[in-house]
């Protein structure tokens, strides 16, 4: 008797063993650092109380594959639901690019203005909105250009904590172990009464306001981000300035782009 359930007890161990060494060797995290939610490095929060400090700082991507791909994004400050958005966050918007293979997409989403560099095509975008999955589809059909068809929604997106969450079926991603993929996280705020060019997208303006992220231009020339990943995605402090480098932008006199903030992908 108490030697069959001895052996019992070591198969247990033994199996447990084997699935936390399959899980580590599937799941990819990376690190940003704090205080660095100001885009290129002047960018500012709307005035308006729902944009709570930190609410746009990027800590930390976890990707998780297991069947499905998940994706968890965790932010700087308890997520809250000021709009009734019903799924546990409402200020929030994030377009996680991934880079799956050579080549890809160098342009970014319309409302971000932003690139990728040469090395950092992507192939696919997950975005994580609290609107509904009919809506960005909605908006997708008809601002998102010749990249709609690699903007991948997944059906449920749920915020909880500090963090937002969702998963997405693999073969909408793409071939191969997604801890070797490319990645790259954009912190945007959802906007549900969007510029008619944009995807969603709040605006950054040169003066901030109510609802306008400031710091920037009010021409289309400035990146209309807060957030990135930088370097090697670690959380160091290092990674700020690289960020700020990315974002870097130039604006010409009529508010055309002379250079585009440029994006690169963080890597394991
Ligand atoms: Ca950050
Ligand atoms: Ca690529
Ligand atoms: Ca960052």
């Amino acid at each position: 008797m108490m030697k069959s359930s001895f052996r019992r007890a070591t198969v247990a161990v033994a199996g447990g063993v084997l699935a936390s060494a399959t899980a580590l060797a599937a799941d990819v995290t990376f690190k940003d650092p704090i205080g660095d939610d100001n885009g290129p490095g002047n960018y500012v929060y709307p005035t308006d109380g729902v944009y709570t400090p930190g609410s746009f700082d990027l800590v930390e991507l976890d990707v998780k594959d297991g069947g499905n791909v998940g994706f968890e994004v965790t932010v700087n400050d308890a997520l809250r639901d000021p709009w009734g958005m019903g799924v546990g966050f409402a200020v929030q918007m994030v377009f996680i690019f991934i880079d799956t293979k050579e080549g890809g997409h160098t342009v970014g989403l319309a409302g971000t203005n932003i690139a990728f560099a040469e090395d950092a095509g992507w192939e696919k975008v997950v975005i994580l909105s609290p609107q509904p999955a009919s809506r960005v589809q909605a908006e997708i059909r008809t601002k998102g250009g010749d990249v709609a068809g690699d903007i991948v929604v997944p059906r449920r997106t749920t915020g909880a904590g500090r963090t937002i969450s969702a998963k997405v079926k693999k073969n909408e991603l793409g071939e191969g172990d997604p801890a070797t993929w490319g990645y790259q996280v954009v912190m945007q705020s959802n906007e549900g009464f969007p510029d008619k060019s944009d995807l969603l997208t709040r605006k950054v303006n040169e003066y901030e306001g109510q609802h306008r992220f400031g710091g920037g231009n009010d021409a289309d020339c400035d990146p209309h981000v807060m957030d990135i990943l930088a370097g090697k995605g670690e959380g160091a402090d290092s990674e700020k300035q690289a960020q700020y480098d990315m974002l870097a932008y130039e604006c010409g006199p009529e508010g055309g782009a002379v250079k585009m903030a440029t994006l690169t992908m963080v890597r394991k």
